[in-house]
């Protein structure tokens, strides 16, 4: 053994015992202190057609207790739509979302109010079944708290009908990455900030939903006012990366 060899040796010897007394601390925390289910196993996805998936996507991407939202295609009968030959599936949002931080009915809320539920064939000057106005549930009581909250809407006025469709969910088809977290793809400076992420890491990050949200100005107002604090900061400063909100 060389003399630098030697000297490193117990080191080494010592670290070991070091990591093999911790690993014995970790084990006991577990299954003293840790809940049975990783944290994201308590996470719920809700989906929802409102019109172009680039701007539903935005629309629930900010919210505080979404984690993840994915562009995608749900409702039809159609086997691996596309983009270009979608079939009879409406362009959709599934959002990933803790209940603990925000309930289904507040999504609802949002739904509602981010869209006319009452234009019949399109949304704004999109014109067609793609862009109809669906909730689609899972289960009986998300099917019921959206008759609730249909019912609700349609008592707002009766000079028109709530064309919006309570449908059970089949098969959601995430779209191609292209149209995933499209606001954002449309600003290079943010894309920037954030370390110009990887695809795939771009489509499941909860700080892309939110940027993504931000980009055109569909946050909530104070959360919008905070990101643009936040972003002012690191514009300033000229550093660091844009890791978290
Ligand atoms: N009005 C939009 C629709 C896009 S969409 C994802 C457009 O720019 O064509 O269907």
């Amino acid at each position: 053994m060389s003399s630098s060899a030697r000297s490193v040796f117990p080191l080494i010897l010592l670290m070991a015992s070091f990591l093999d007394g911790a690993q014995c601390i970790r084990f006991l925390g577990r299954i003293s202190e840790q809940p049975k289910e990783p944290p994201n196993q308590s996470l719920k996805t809700a989906v929802f057609a409102l019109g172009s998936f680039w701007r539903s996507e935005a629309v629930f991407g900010c919210l505080h207790g979404v984690v993840r939202t994915t562009a995608g295609y749900a409702g039809g009968s159609k086997t691996n739509p596309e983009y270009r030959s979608l079939g009879n599936h409406a362009e959709s949002v599934q959002v990933e979302y803790d209940p603990r931080l925000i309930s289904y009915r507040q999504l609802l809320e949002v739904f509602w109010s981010s869209h006319d539920s009452r234009q019949v064939f399109g949304q704004g000057p999109d014109v067609g079944s793609q862009y109809r106005s669906v909730i689609f549930v899972n289960g009986t009581e998300e099917s019921r708290l959206a008759a609730f909250s249909k019912e609700r809407e349609q008592t707002k006025s009766k000079s028109s009908v709530v064309t919006t469709q309570i449908q059970q969910i089949g098969t959601f088809y995430p779209a191609e990455p292209e149209h995933q977290k499209f606001e954002l793809k449309r600003n290079p400076f943010l894309l920037q900030l954030m370390g110009n992420l990887p695809e795939e890491e771009l489509e499941r990050s909860s700080l892309a939903a939110k940027l993504n949200g931000f980009a055109v100005d569909l946050c909530p107002p104070n959360v919008q006012k905070q990101i643009d604090v936040k972003i002012n900061d690191i514009v300033e400063k000229g550093w660091p990366v844009l890791r978290e909100i």
